[in-house]
Parts: C-alpha cells; structure tokens; sequence
C-alpha cells in the first residue's frame, strides 16, 4: 500500500474528505459517538482511494461505508458542499463550541461551561470569562494556532531546530514524529523526539541538554511562550507522561526566505518536545508517530495478548512469589526497537504512511 496516497491534499477525494471531517467534528462536539466512528471509518476509508468517488453506487461498493454516507459522498460531489453541514452553521451553540474548542488546551468540559455562563465569541471570553495564561494565549494567536503547517516549512523548522541542537551537544538526536512522520503535507504541530544513544533515563544529559537548548532558542527568539514547562524533577514511572515541553515557536525570518516566502508578521506555531532515553526509544517512536487510532488500536492487541504497550515499552505480565502469595508484576519485553515491538506483538510492519487508523 503506497504510503504517498494517505497524504490529505494530494487525494483525489481530499474535498470530500474535508466536508466529512467538519460533519464529523460536529458529531463529535454533540456527542454522537456512533456518528463519529461511523464519519472517522469511512474517512479513512476515502482517504485510501486513488479515484475519485463521485457517485453513491461508487461509494456503497467500498467497505465501512453504508447508505446514508455514500449519499452524502455524492451529495458533496456534486454539491461541493452538504445542507446538513450548512444547517449547522445556523447553530449559535454549536458555532460557539466550536469556536472555543479551536483554543489550545480547551476541551469539551471547558467550553461546555462557558456557553453555559452565556459566552459565545472569543471577545465574550476576553471581557468576562476567567482565563488561564494558555488559554489567554490560545486566543491571542487562534487564527496562527488553528492554521496548518505546510510539510515544507516543517523541514525548515526542522533543519534550524536540529543545527542549533547540533551546537548544544551532537550526540542528540532530533527525529519529527506526528503527522509528519506518517507523511502528511501539512502538520497540526512539529513533534520533536529527543534521544541520545546509550542513556537508559532522560535524567542527567538529555534534561540537561533540554534545558539548556529551550533557554537558548528563547533567547534567540525563536521559542515565543511555553504551554507546558519541563519537568525536571519527575519521579520515572512506567506510565509517567515523560519529560516533555510543549510551546510556541516562530521562524525566523531569514528561514522563510530560504522557502521563497515573504512574512509581515510571523506566525506562531506549535512545538513540542520530547525526551526519551534510548532504550525506551522504539514504543517512543511508536507513540508519537500515532496516529491516535492507530495507538489504541496496538495497545489494545497488546491487551489481548496478556501484553502492555505504553510510550516506554511492551510489557508482559509475569506471576512471581513463593507459596500463597502470588504478585503479578510486569516485565519489559521490548523498548528499544520500533520494529522488534511489531513483531512480538505479531503485527506485520506498518511503515509510518499506512498509520493512519
Ligand atoms: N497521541 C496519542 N494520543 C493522544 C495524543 C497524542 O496517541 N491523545 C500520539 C499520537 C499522535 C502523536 O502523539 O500522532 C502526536 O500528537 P499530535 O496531537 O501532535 O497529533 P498528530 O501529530 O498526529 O497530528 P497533528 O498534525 O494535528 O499534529
Ligand atoms: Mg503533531
Ligand atoms: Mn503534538
């Protein structure tokens, strides 16, 4: 299966797609979960084809796509657009959910209650609501937040991140995972992960290296807010979130003009870095090339196989202790090596491309 099809853009259906996307964003903020799966298979589904579908009768001979969908399908073909969607757009509590779920760090729960309280534009939440200092600069930036990053400038992004890390210490190695990884042409955010060779914790070298390296990329203006700061002081857990910073980057001007593009005002973007030491380096990988369903999906085979798959390793549970008293602990199978992980699990080996569901 050719992983250049699954990129979002260069898909003959990518229009189609698009509108199925909003319709199942709205399903999703309604909390009709049935809907939701049902839009998110046949998405993905269209996003594997190399024709355009144009027709219903066309859309119903492909699996995971029933009546109701293939019509739409065709509806949007020929329509460019769906009137179930367009109906949506008359909905100020949906339009105003959907406003403040576009906020970095706001979850339902969040924009549930402000509706409630009466809010229904990003002006509402800057004159009432209480904000936290993410939420006030997820407003402030929202159009630069919400807008994708073209696969271009996230090479650029990626070269001048790595040289500068090359000056800090060159036994770091930066890999971009994500969406990128799994090849789309254009990116959410830029998804670091952050490795040295030989280190079994990130503790000593590579926080210290994080350390050191966001300090620098501050001061050269490069990293412009901080969402989430580094946490030196985690105890390790086998389920710990990790060492990770997350925050807002620009690039500089002199880079944009490598890429033929000229800027007033730079646009902020998403960045986030992770460490990981290198014996935890392949569920890492894993992990953070996603895509979401696609983790959950490995982690749920590795359930059924009496296995634990996490961001650290694969674990098997083994029975210990004398007598009567039995503890179940967990042993770790495999951390270091991405493709070792699929084969234990019995997984054939999905290149990054094809990790899409
Ligand atoms: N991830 C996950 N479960 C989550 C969040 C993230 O498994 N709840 C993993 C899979 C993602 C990866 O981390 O692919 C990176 O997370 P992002 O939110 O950056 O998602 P993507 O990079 O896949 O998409 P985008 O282009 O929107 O950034
Ligand atoms: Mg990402
Ligand atoms: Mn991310």
């Amino acid at each position: 299966s050719g992983g250049t099809l699954n990129k979002s853009g260069d898909n003959p259906n990518s229009r189609t797609i698009d509108v199925l996307q909003s319709m199942c964003d709205y399903y999703t903020r309604t909390g009709d979960q049935w809907r939701t799966l049902a839009y998110r298979k046949g998405i993905n589904v269209l996003r594997r084809q190399t024709t355009k579908i144009t027709t219903e009768q066309e859309a119903l001979h492909l699996p995971n796509i029933g009546p109701r969908l293939a019509a739409k399908i065709e509806e949007i073909v020929t329509t460019d657009t769906l009137q179930r969607l367009e109906h949506t757009r008359d909905e100020p509590i949906d339009r105003a959910l959907s406003t403040f779920l576009g906020i970095y760090g706001v979850g339902t729960a969040i924009a549930k209650r402000w509706v409630t309280q009466g809010f229904r534009t990003l002006d509402d939440l800057i004159a009432n609501a209480d904000l936290t200092t993410n939420q006030r600069i997820g407003i402030d930036h929202y159009d630069d937040l919400n807008s994708r990053i073209p696969r271009a400038e996230v090479c650029a992004l990626g070269a001048y991140v790595s040289r500068e890390a090359a000056k800090i210490d060159p036994a770091v190695e930066l890999l971009i995972g994500g969406s990128y990884r799994r090849g789309s042409n254009s990116s959410g955010d830029i998804d670091f992960i952050v490795t040295k060779k030989g280190t079994a914790s990130v503790s000593g070298d590579l926080v210290n290296f994080l350390e050191q390296f966001i300090s620098i990329l501050t001061a050269k203006g490069f990293l412009v807010a901080t969402l989430a700061a580094l946490h030196k002081t985690r105890r390790p857990s086998k389920d710990g979130p990790g060492s990770k910073w997350h925050g807002c980057c620009v690039l500089p001007q002199s880079e944009y003009a490598k890429l033929g593009i000229t800027r007033e005002k730079p646009i902020w973007r998403r960045i986030d870095f992770l460490l990981v030491p290198g014996s935890e380096y392949g569920a890492a990988l894993i992990y953070f090339t996603g895509n979401d369903i696609f983790n959950r999906s490995l982690r749920l085979l590795a359930s059924k196989k009496k296995m634990r798959l996490n961001q650290r390793g694969l674990y098997k549970k083994v029975m210990r202790g004398k007598g009567r008293v039995k503890i179940t602990e967990e042993e770790l199978v495999e951390g270091r090596d991405e493709r070792r992980i699929f084969e234990i699990l019995g997984v054939k080996w999905r290149e990054p491309e094809g990790r899409w569901c």
